[in-house]
């Protein structure tokens, strides 16, 4: 059996649409991070770095989206979720972790500064920066999609949508949140809103209860 840990709006989308599409049977199990249960029993004791996303299969409790992601598509290979070929295969990881290690953190940045400074006239100053920075990874982010586009391939890693897609989704919802209004990216906004038809993606979209589009002024 498999358990998903997972918070509303938060990064755990991206394993949480894989999971929802792949057909495998899974259980969601959401956790109030408004709430500070991340903080606390029995949550911590899956995962003492206080974090969603958890995946939790026959006792064992693994997080890290790209390791997450890397696992599913263990668990399914036929599904296509990540390229095959060796060299698409990193390329897409390579992106994957790029998304992970770079673009979320300037969004924790923006939307939790309180975590890098605790004197508030700093914390401004720390998301304004970031929310400019942000702007210039959701330009990447579309020239990413555009690349794709003049190759004729739909979706971020392949033939099929898959955690690229799923995270860009995310992180494009955070830039509405942000202030970045996601119809000044008219390439990278349409991706999205085509990410968020598919079955898998959508049906996440109704657990989470998500507005796409955050936007209100910047
Ligand atoms: N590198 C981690 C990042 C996970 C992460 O940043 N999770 C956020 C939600 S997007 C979280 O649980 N934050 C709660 C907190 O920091 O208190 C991963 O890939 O899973």
């Amino acid at each position: 059996m498999i358990q998903l840990y997972f918070s509303p709006g938060a990064c755990s989308f991206v394993p949480h649409a894989l999971l929802e599409e792949s057909g495998l049977v899974y259980e969601p199990i959401m956790v109030k991070l408004h709430k500070g249960e991340q903080n606390a029993e029995p949550f911590k004791a899956l995962n003492p770095r206080g974090q969603v996303p958890v995946l939790v299969q026959d006792g064992v409790a693994l997080n890290q989206i790209v390791a997450l992601c890397l696992h599913i598509d263990a668990l399914c290979p036929e599904r296509g979720f990540l390229p095959r070929d060796p060299i698409a295969r990193t390329q897409a990881l390579s992106n994957l972790a790029w998304m992970n290690n770079t673009v979320h953190p300037t969004f924790t940045h923006v939307f939790m500064p309180q975590k890098f400074h605790d004197d508030t006239q700093v914390q401004g100053a720390i998301r304004e920066f970031a929310v400019v920075q942000f702007g210039h990874y959701l330009d990447d982010l579309q020239q990413m999609v555009a690349h794709e586009q003049s190759r004729g391939q739909p979706w971020l890693s392949g033939d099929r949508w898959g955690p690229l897609d799923a995270y860009a989704l995310t992180l494009t919802r955070w830039g509405s949140i942000a202030g970045h209004d996601p119809q000044q990216r008219p390439v990278l906004w349409t991706h999205v809103q085509q990410v968020a038809e598919q079955p898998g993606v959508a049906r996440t979209i109704e657990r989470e209860r998500l507005n796409l589009n955050m936007y209100r002024g910047s």
